[in-house]
C-alpha cells in the first residue's frame, strides 16, 4: 500500500504509476491491489481503508456492483428497526403499539445505509463517524482484501450479496449507460477482463465467499436468485444472522412487501429523485429486477464466454452461480 499511495491527514495521493485503462466509453480506471476503481473513487477507498474504525455493533453490507444491494439496503434497516426484533425478546408483545417503520416514501434505500467509499470518505477523507449512533448500518463495494482491518477484526457483521454475473453485467451496462455511452460488446469485453468498478467481479465474490466459509458467524453470503425465489426464508435467515430473529409470519410478509421491487420502483421519490452523491437517477436503481434478463441482451456466444470464465474462476471453490429458477423468455 505504501508504494501506491501516501496519506496525509486529509488527502491520498494516487501513485501515477498505477496501471490505468480508459474503458466503458470514457471512464478512467486505476488498478490498485488487484482491483479496478473509477479514478474518483480510489482516493476515497484508500481513505476509508485507513480511517474507518468499525464497532462490534456495525452492520456492513458488502457487494460487487449491481448484485441487488439496493434490496438489502431496504431489508436490513427494516429488520434492525422491526418492532419485534428491536424489542429484543422476539415475542412480538408490542406489535400494534408503535407506528410501523417505513422510511421509503421519503428516502431511497441509499440514504438508509450510506456508502463508505462513494459517499462518506469521498465527501470527507477524514470523516469522523464516532457520533453516529449504533447500530451503524453501512455499505461498501470494497473487495474483502481491501476492507479496513477493524471491519475484519471486530465482531461487526458483514452481509454479502452476489448474483449471476451475466445479469450483473447487463444491469451494470444499463446503469452506467444512463450517464455514458458505451456499446454493449465493448462493455462486455471490459467486464470479462475484470475492468469495471470494483472488478474483477469473480475475484470480488471469491474473497468474501472464502472468508464466509471460514467465519460463517461473521459473513452471511447471499445470492440474489435465492432472495428472489424465497424472500421470506432469506429474510428470516438474515434476521437471525443479525441477531434479530423475526418470529411473526405477518411481520416477515409485510417487510418483504415493503421492500419489494414493485413497491419501491413506483414510489414517487424513486421515480423522480437523483442520488446527490453520484448523480444517478433513483429510478436507475430499479430497472427490471429479474433473474435471467441477460437472455434479452447477450448472444449465445457471449453467454458461453462469460459462463466459461465463471466456471474456471469458481472451480474448486464450492461456489456456483447456476440456479434452478425458471428464466423468463424475451419480452
Ligand atoms: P448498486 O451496486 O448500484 O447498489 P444494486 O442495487 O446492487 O446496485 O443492483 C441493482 C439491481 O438490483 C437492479 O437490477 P436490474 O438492473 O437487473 O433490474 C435492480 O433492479 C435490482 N433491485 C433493486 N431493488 C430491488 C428489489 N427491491 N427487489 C429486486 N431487485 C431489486
Amino acid at each position: 500500500m505504501e508504494s501506491s499511495s501516501s496519506s496525509s491527514s486529509s488527502t491520498f495521493q494516487i501513485d501515477a504509476r498505477l496501471p490505468k485503462e480508459i474503458s466503458w466509453g470514457t471512464i478512467e480506471f486505476l488498478q490498485w491491489e488487484g482491483f479496478w476503481y473509477a479514478k474518483p473513487h480510489l482516493a476515497a477507498v484508500m481513505a476509508a481503508r485507513s480511517h474507518f474504525k468499525a464497532r462490534d455493533e456495525d452492520v456492513i453490507l458488502a457487494s460487487s456492483m449491481k448484485t441487488g444491494s439496493t434490496w438489502l439496503k431496504a431489508i436490513i434497516p427494516c429488520i434492525i428497526n422491526s418492532k419485534t426484533s428491536a424489542a429484543g425478546d422476539g415475542n412480538g408483545d408490542n406489535i400494534d403499539e408503535e407506528e410501523d417503520y417505513d422510511p421509503f416514501v421519503e428516502h431511497h434505500p441509499n440514504d438508509l445505509m450510506p456508502a463508505l467509499e462513494t459517499q462518506i470518505f469521498r465527501q470527507d477523507p477524514n470523516a469522523d463517524l464516532s457520533g453516529m449512533p449504533s447500530p451503524r448500518l453501512l455499505r461498501t463495494h470494497m473487495p474483502y482484501s481491501i476492507l479496513p482491518e477493524s471491519i475484519k477484526d471486530s465482531a461487526c457483521k458483514i452481509v454479502y450479496i452476489t448474483r449471476d454475473p451475466k445479469d450483473v453485467f447487463v444491469s451494470l451496462w444499463h446503469f452506467l449507460n444512463t450517464r455514458i455511452s458505451c456499446p454493449l460488446h465493448e462493455a462486455f469485453e471490459s467486464f470479462c477482463n475484470g475492468v469495471h468498478p470494483f472488478g474483477p467481479f469473480h475475484d470480488h465474490v471469491l474473497g468474501y465467499w472464502k472468508e464466509s466459509l471460514k467465519r460463517p458467524e461473521k459473513i452471511l453470503f447471499l445470492k440474489y436468485e435465492e432472495l428472489k425465489s424465497d424472500p421470506t426464508g432469506q429474510v428470516r435467515k438474515l434476521a437471525s444472522f443479525l441477531g434479530r430473529p423475526l418470529v411473526q409470519v405477518d411481520e416477515v410478509d409485510k417487510l418483504v412487501w415493503k421492500c419489494s421491487f414493485e413497491r419501491l420502483k413506483n414510489l414517487e421519490i424513486n421515480r423522480t429523485g437523483v442520488d446527490p452523491h453520484l448523480g444517478f437517477t433513483y429510478k436507475s436503481y430499479f430497472r427490471v429486477g429479474l433473474v435471467g434478463d441477460w437472455k434479452n441482451h447477450l448472444s449465445a456466444e457471449m453467454r458461453k464466454h462469460l459462463d466459461k470464465i465463471t466456471q474456471t474462476k469458481l472451480e474448486g471453490s464450492g461456489l456456483s452461480h447456476s440456479c434452478k429458477i425458471k428464466i423468463p423468455g424475451p419480452r
